[in-house]
């Protein structure tokens, strides 16, 4: 009997999960978001100093993972000199995800992460020397809502996309800043101190959808019989576009993942 009772509560908790399935868990399962920079200000303080805009960086892709196991695989690697290309930096720092709210309509999730990597590295901006990067921080705050699915307007990701990101929380919430010392020296030399940081960030992204690994195989908005015959009449080949779990061949297991998330639908 408790045996019993138990698997009904796992199963009600199951469905349940499913009917409400929050906004930061349908974000994580597209596995990736497409994201724009559309441009801010920066500050430098210290030896150097001098301030100036950041102008808008072209649309990259994040990638989800897991980046420090806490089960939550939102976290994000954000590569400095692919969102800034004009300094020439370049450094990669790990944002770990942390969902502030989710009610299922709208979430907020903050991105946070600090690395010292005590490495020289050249910047081309302002100035071309090398600096000592003692200190990288990075902060985003997204609001994420549902829109219409479609294809991703930012032409980043293969699959269609429901979700969308906007910069939410300003200034406190969302900043990059760098700190060094200029000419790389062996020493810590406050005379060659330096800090820089963004401010006024501007971005936005989207995301969600029905990734691939999980039987959307044609990228559209809902895993069908679409999917299913397209599994089928590629059953047996390589067809990378039908294999769900990446392993080279289109079989059972792939037919089975689409069989196993059927009528999902976003
Ligand atoms: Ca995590
Ligand atoms: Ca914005
Ligand atoms: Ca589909
Ligand atoms: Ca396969």
């Amino acid at each position: 009997m408790m045996t019993k009772g138990l698997t009904i509560g796992a199963l009600s908790a199951l469905m349940l999960a499913g009917v409400h399935a929050q906004l930061a868990q349908e974000l994580a399962r597209g596995g990736n978001f497409s994201w724009k920079f559309n441009g801010g200000n920066y500050a430098i303080s210290g030896a150097l100093n001098t301030s100036g805009t950041v102008s808008a960086s072209n649309p990259v892709a994040f990638f989800f993972r897991d980046a420090n196991n806490d089960g939550l695989a939102l976290d994000i690697t954000l590569d400095v000199g692919q969102l800034l290309p004009d300094i020439g930096l370049s450094v990669t720092v790990d944002l770990i995800a942390t969902v502030v709210s989710d009610d299922g309509t709208t979430a907020v999730i903050d991105w946070r992460g600090q690395i010292q990597p005590n490495q020289c590295i050249q910047v081309t901006q302002p100035i071309q020397t090398t600096i000592r990067v003692t200190n990288v921080q990075g902060k985003l705050r997204g609001r994420v809502t549902r829109i219409t699915c479609g294809t991703d307007p930012l032409g980043q990701l293969s699959q269609n996309v429901h979700l969308r990101i906007d910069d939410e929380g300003g200034n406190a919430f969302n900043e990059l800043s760098l700190e060094g010392y200029l000419f790389c020296p062996p020493e810590n030399n406050q005379f060659l101190f330096v800090r820089a940081s963004i401010s006024d960030a501007d971005w936005f992204g989207y995301g969600g959808g029905l990734p691939i690994t999980i039987g959307n195989v044609n990228g559209d908005c809902t895993i069908d019989d679409a999917d299913l015959l397209q599994v089928l009449f590629n059953f047996g080949s390589s067809d990378a576009s039908s294999d769900t779990n990446g392993d080279g061949t289109v079989d059972d297991a792939d037919l089975l993942t689409v069989l196993f998330n059927f009528g999902t639908s976003v």
